[in-house]
């Protein structure tokens, strides 16, 4: 049995012009033993491309996480407050909006270690449509397809109320039988009775056992989301 005993920081380096992001496991305990385990990682973060058809995609060659929720959650925040600040920079970039922008993650050696899809939002068109309304064609073919695809990292703003547009994502993700995890972002906003009292509602009307509360302003609960990308499988040696 695996106890968690301890917070870990996040926090970016910077070196010359590229950007590190720097991740501090959560300490582990194992039970008995009380011998905490520190686990770290250095990723460097590159911009590979902005993908308008299937077609386009980058080669399917190590795990990857897909970063989806409505239009404004904040996923280009919390993927670059992973990632590194030059992603956000590349991704914020004017007519890439509807475009999935595939980021590399690279490790000391430049090994390609992991990949980051920043998928384009929804929740604009009609909430009683599909979710897959407004999307572009390919964003289900590559959720549907998309071999290397290990986890399916779903926002959802703990400010606003539980969305339809939401619950079909994720009925759509359990039918295709991908692994997702949803994070409630921009608890920042929240002083600690509402956030409690969102968290709640949130995983009451969206029907959730899990939801990691996240800020991408703050960097709290990315050390858990670490732990969760790497309990998919996403973290290989
Ligand atoms: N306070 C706060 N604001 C956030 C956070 N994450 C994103 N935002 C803001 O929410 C807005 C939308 O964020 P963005 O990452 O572009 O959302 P996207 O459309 O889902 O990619 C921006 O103004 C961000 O600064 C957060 O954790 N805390
Ligand atoms: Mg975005």
């Amino acid at each position: 049995m695996i106890e968690r005993a301890g917070v870990a920081k996040c926090g970016l380096l910077t070196t010359g012009s590229r950007y590190r992001a720097l991740v501090l496991y959560p300490r582990i305990r194992l039970a008995g033993s009380h011998a905490p385990i520190a686990h770290s990682m250095r990723y460097t973060t590159q911009f590979l491309l902005s993908a308008m058809a299937a077609a386009q995609f980058p080669e399917p060659d190590v795990p990857e996480i897909a970063f989806l929720g409505r239009s404004n959650v904040g996923k280009s925040s919390l993927l670059n407050k992973l990632a590194g600040e030059k992603a956000a920079k590349v991704s914020s970039t004017p007519g890439r909006t509807r475009a999935i922008n595939f980021f590399a993650l690279l490790d000391p050696s430049r090994r390609r270690k992991l990949m980051f899809a920043d998928l384009p939002g929804y929740g604009y068109a009609k909430i009683s449509k599909s979710v897959s309304a407004g999307w572009p064609e390919f964003i289900e073919p590559y959720l549907a397809i998309r071999s290397t695809l290990k986890l399916c990292v779903c926002l959802v703003d703990s400010n606003v109320p539980a969305q339809d547009s939401d619950r079909q994502l994720f009925d759509w993700l359990r039918a295709a039988e991908r692994d997702f995890a949803v994070v409630a972002t921009k608890i920042d906003r929240l002083s600690g009775n509402e956030r409690t009292r969102n968290l709640l509602a949130l995983r009451k009307g969206l029907e959730l056992e899990e939801l990691l509360p996240v800020s991408a302003k703050t960097g709290s609960g990315l050390a858990d989301l670490w732990v969760r990308i790497e309990a998919a499988g996403c973290i290989q040696g």
